[in-house]
């Protein structure tokens, strides 16, 4: 069944305009005026809406085994949650254990993802070093379609990527042409200042944000950024919560380094004070990492997002109900790190930023898709509006309201960090690969019908940093 969207202004990255959008077999055929469309064609109605391209969501954690458990939210759950928010693509984690194959970390997830209702792919965690790991990122860019190998810096005894094991890594990215990211905080760090509060008696929620300062994410990022710097690889730098790390991130891209920097829908609008309120459930809610932050670095955040500092936008959706973040009753680091937001960062993103002045509509666009798709290297075929890409589209009110509440989301956990906030701008309709899968407030969702998306390895620019290595490749001195 082909779709016909009519009367919409069509807004992309860079441009909006109006015309009408044709979809067929999944692919977006035709754009403009007076097209010539079968009679069993639906039409849309999108006079006074918004026709964007759906959203990319580039950080989510669907079902991950984590901390003694597993996240409430399934892939088949949280892509339709996702829809219904006007996001149709997510780029999840294959986080292997310290000394698991990675081949087979990555099969065990393709497995589980199968069961997604709109598009997915995947970053892949290294989580420990040996020359099985360095083989197995070669086979998964050449043969599988992976372009973007993840490290967390945090999370000692657990998946923590020491600094030997982020230089191993990022060299391997720069050979492969593929894109490494990191989770910035001092796991270290965060292991003794933990240990430090416990020694205190601060075992609630309020003990989480004080183990892990913003100096502790700062350090990281910079550290991470430096280290990229001096084998002249790109990175990426996941949920920047902070000043200190924006600053890192600012301060190389000033200098020319290609640096990116995501930040979440969370970190832009929610602040520490949550911590310290006195119903446990509310507070644990709220732990995730990095940790929301002291409201000064909210502002900075979007600071960051309009000076084009930090280029993406996203969710690190990762559900804990309240009996599974009840682990931590009595000990704060016992508590499933994780708060969801995959279907409210569109509407947070357009009511926080283009109502209030901050962004365009079009920058909205650039940083809930099209940069995604550019800095994964899926674009044009994902994250725009143009002939030949995906049919994945959302229709968009940008003048309707909803309030959020987990009584009515389509999330699988029992708290949103969002509740009772009313936002205006909302998803009226969501396509993905032409398929209508959300409408009018009603899901249309089939489990299974969401396809792996491949992302080839970069070319440009990495040639073109090998390149600049070689201008400056060291050469012995001729002492004879
Ligand atoms: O660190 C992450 O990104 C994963 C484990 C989700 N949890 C979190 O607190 N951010
Ligand atoms: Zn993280
Ligand atoms: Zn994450």
């Amino acid at each position: 069944m082909s779709i016909l969207i009519k009367g919409g202004t069509v807004v992309t990255a860079d441009q909006s305009y109006q015309a009408d959008v044709y979809c067929d077999k999944g692919i977006i055929q035709a754009i403009g005026e007076n097209i010539e469309v079968p009679s069993d064609c639906q039409v849309i109605d999108a006079k006074e809406l918004l026709v964007m391209p759906g959203g990319i969501d580039p950080h989510t954690h669907m079902q991950l085994p984590f901390m003694g458990t597993v996240a409430s939210e399934d892939f088949f759950t949280g892509t339709s949650a996702a829809a219904a928010g006007g996001t149709t693509m997510i780029i999840d984690f294959v986080i292997p254990n310290p000394q698991q194959p990675i081949m087979e970390a990555y099969n065990q997830w393709m497995e589980w993802a199968e069961k997604s209702a709109t598009d997915y792919s995947f970053h892949v965690a290294i989580t420990w070093w040996d020359d099985s790991v360095a083989k197995d990122m070669g086979t998964l860019v050449n043969e599988h379609g992976v372009n973007s190998f993840k490290h967390f810096m945090a999370y000692k005894n657990a998946i923590m990527a020491e600094d030997e094991t982020l230089i191993h890594s990022f060299s391997r990215c720069l050979e492969l042409g593929a894109m490494p990211t990191v989770h910035a905080e001092n796991g270290d760090l965060v292991y003794h200042l933990q240990k430090q509060m416990l020694a205190k008696g601060i075992t609630g929620p309020e003990g989480h944000p004080l183990s892990r300062p913003t100096e502790v994410e700062g350090e990281a990022a910079n550290r991470a950024i430096r280290i990229a710097q001096a084998l002249n690889v790109p990175i990426y730098a996941v949920h920047v919560s902070c000043e200190e790390s924006l600053q890192a991130i600012t301060r190389a891209r000033s200098e020319g380094q290609r640096v990116y920097g995501e930040v979440l829908a969370g970190h832009l609008e929610i602040d520490d004070s949550v911590y310290r309120n006195p119903d446990f459930e509310f507070a644990a809610a709220h732990v995730m990492s990095p940790p929301f932050r002291p409201k000064k670095h909210q502002e900075a955040l979007w600071r960051g997002l309009q000076s084009g500092n930090l280029q993406t936008t996203a969710t690190d959706h990762c559900c804990f109900c309240a009996d599974q973040k009840a682990a931590g009753k009595d000990d704060f680091s016992l508590i499933p790190n994780g708060t969801a937001g995959v279907e409210d960062r569109l509407s947070i993103l357009w009511d926080s930023g283009v109502v209030t002045g901050r962004l365009t509509p079009n920058e909205f666009v650039a940083v809930t898709s099209t940069n995604s798709a550019k800095i994964f290297n899926i674009y044009p075929q994902k994250g725009s509006i143009s002939v030949g890409a995906d049919a994945d589209i959302v229709i968009w009110d940008g003048k309707g309201k909803r309030t959020i509440s987990a009584k009515t989301h389509h999330q699988n956990i029992d708290f949103n960090i969002f509740e009772g906030r009313t936002v205006q701008g909302i998803a009226m309709h969501t396509i993905s690969r032409g398929k209508l899968v959300w409408t009018m407030g009603k899901l249309n969702t089939v489990k299974g019908s969401g396809q792996y998306v491949k992302r080839p390895a970069f070319s440009g620019d990495f040639d073109a940093m090998k390149k600049r290595a070689a201008l400056y490749e060291p050469k012995p001195v001729d002492r004879s």
